[in-house]
């Protein structure tokens, strides 16, 4: 048999650290609460944790604006513990990855400090300034007509040195200058070998396809005529010098560990997807790409949701996995993180009669993908969306609240805005960023025993339903069918994790059924993903031989409505 590396066939558990696990009762996660809970982790079958932004900063993108790589926000805790959970999660044959956040950093860093002080600071050149434009009345403009990811202009004016300096996202997230050498190595040691020298085992890119941009600055097409700013991806997503950048950082850093990197990419052609992730290139092992996530929503607004059929979620998967076939690429299988809703509520159904099973559903789905799989806290007890009736106050996402405010300026005078605003509310509770960030139900107590004092945000209401305590013991949760389907993902990996992906009834609005062949073995998947039971069919000219599913008593020839089940053929 063929030997693969470790992060193939690793399935990763991320851990988004405000949410997961108080230990100090301040209403905030930290690291000791994760310590304490790297025994429920490895009994999932997880073999690599993920752990999203732990680093300094002021939090207004909770911890993607980081003012100093090398130290820890105070209320996650300190190096010395991100050193005890390094060495803990190894003790149990676990591997840690952290988030490297280098497409810029927090205002509050001293690199952007000194950038901003004057222009003939050394450190002028780390950061991307470009003077004023004026309009025909004399007014000042930004550079470019370039909308941020997080509403307004990506240029914020700054008075010190009359001059506007760069921010994809928000206005404390400078981006910083990596046509710059001195900033690539000064990124490369205090980012990177920083935490590789205390033993992590790689990185997950933040924004791995951003830095390159393109150099000449020109004003982006108008895409939303609503608005003064457009999207802008076209100038800074896989721009003219990323691969050359990617290279760099393997070759001068990646290179020296035997780590694992998986980069936030995105969108991506799928000729540059392979330039990223081909191990001959020697950029990164895997990448993140949206198709899934995104599906039904506009890839430069979430919020401008549309919906999307069965035919579509079955053609993301295949076009954001199958394009390593026949090339030493890799992939990755994920359906949820922190910036994506609940994986039940957007492609499941989370009524309580349906919750259970859908989310069984989407394990066995998820569990049989190939590539390197990702779970996302929450997920493995099927947490759900926040609910409807909650007010707009309980979102506190940057994404969301920057949203609300430009659409309250652009509409709040309407007569019909409170009609605009409702149906914006529904894209939000679909869509928001804030669906994945609400504490971990750990058990039925007060907070879902998240925190013994004041969570910093609100709990979900149906934490005594669902939660971590009362799973744990039951043979018939989704908690147990995750650990059955990352059992069955090891045991049949040939198929599953390496398997080629062919579906079977692409234009089915009710079903999904697919093979997943090697060589001249195959496993066939069906799946129901409707409310109503649908006819069993065999896709397949072979025998079939049950391996499992989600309903213990089926039946052979009707799928019961989100019935899973995988078989091999024979
Ligand atoms: O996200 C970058 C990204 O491209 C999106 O997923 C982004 O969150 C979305 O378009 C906003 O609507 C990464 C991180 O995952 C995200 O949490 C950070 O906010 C962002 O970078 C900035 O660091």
């Amino acid at each position: 048999t063929v030997q693969h590396p470790w992060w193939k066939e690793s399935t990763v558990y991320q851990i988004w650290p405000a949410s997961y696990k108080d230990s100090k009762g301040d209403g905030v996660g930290d690291i000791p609460g994760i310590i304490s809970t790297l025994d429920h982790i490895k009994s999932l079958g997880v073999d690599v944790i993920w752990l999203s932004p732990m680093y300094d900063s002021p939090q207004d993108d909770m911890g993607y604006d980081i003012s100093d790589y090398e130290n820890v926000y105070p209320k996650y805790g300190t190096v010395d513990d991100m050193q005890k959970l390094i060495d803990e999660t190894h003790a149990r044959g676990m591997k840690l990855i952290l988030d490297l956040v280098i497409n810029h950093t927090s205002t509050e860093h001293k690199w952007f400090k000194e950038s901003k002080s004057s222009k003939t600071n050394p450190k002028r050149d780390w950061y991307i300034w470009k003077p004023a434009r004026y309009d025909a009345d004399g007014n000042r403009q930004p550079p470019t007509n370039w909308g941020s990811y997080f509403s307004g202009s990506t240029w914020t004016y700054d008075e010190t040195t009359d001059e506007y300096y760069l921010h994809l996202f928000a206005e404390s997230q400078p981006d910083l200058n990596w046509e710059n050498e001195e900033t690539r190595n000064a990124i490369y040691k205090s980012a990177l070998t920083f935490w590789y020298e205390k033993g992590v085992d790689g990185f997950r890119i933040d924004t791995a396809g951003m830095y390159s941009k393109v150099q000449s600055y020109p004003d982006a097409p108008i895409e939303f005529p609503d608005s003064p700013y457009q999207p802008c991806k076209m100038f800074h997503q896989s721009g003219p010098r990323i691969h050359e950048f990617h290279k760099e950082m393997f070759e001068k850093v990646t290179s020296k560990y035997d780590a694992m990197t998986v980069g936030e990419v995105g969108h991506s052609t799928r000729e540059d997807a392979l330039k990223y992730v081909s191990a001959k290139e020697k950029e990164m092992n895997m990448m993140f790409l949206f198709d899934v996530v995104e599906v039904g929503s506009n890839p430069s607004d979430r919020f401008r949701y549309e919906g999307f059929t069965l035919s579509d979620f079955k053609k993301a998967f295949e076009s954001q996995g199958s394009f390593i076939e026949g090339t030493d690429a890799w992939s990755t299988v994920f359906t949820e993180n922190h910036d994506q809703p609940r994986s039940i509520t957007r492609f499941g159904n989370d009524s309580s009669e349906f919750r259970v099973i859908s989310g069984k559903a989407l394990a066995l789905l998820q569990s049989t993908l190939t590539g390197t799989g990702f779970i996302y806290q929450g997920q493995e007890i099927g947490m759900v969306n926040l609910p409807r009736e909650w007010s707009i106050d309980e979102y506190q996402d940057i994404n969301t609240v920057n949203y609300v405010r430009e659409f309250k300026q652009k509409y709040g005078n309407d007569a019909d805005y409170n009609k605009k605003f409702e149906k914006l509310m529904d894209s939000i509770n679909l869509v928001a960023r804030d669906h994945a960030r609400s504490p971990v139900q750990w058990d039925d107590s007060a907070n879902g025993g998240f925190t013994s004092g004041t969570p910093w945000t609100r709990v979900h209401d149906n934490y005594k339903e669902i939660n971590v305590k009362s799973q744990t013991n039951d043979p018939n949760s989704l908690l147990s069918f995750w650990k059955k389907a990352l059992k069955f993902r090891k045991e049949y990996k040939d198929l599953f994790i390496h398997g080629l992906f062919r579906i079977l009834d692409v234009g089915n609005k009710e079903t999904f059924s697919f093979l997943k062949v090697n060589g001249d073995q195959s496993a066939f998947i069906t799946i129901n993903f409707s409310d109503k039971p649908q006819k069993f069919v065999n896709h397949t000219e072979k025998k079939l031989e049950y391996i499992y599913g989600n309903v213990d008593n089926y039946n052979e020839d009707e799928l019961a409505p989100y019935e899973a089940r995988a078989y091999l053929t024979k």
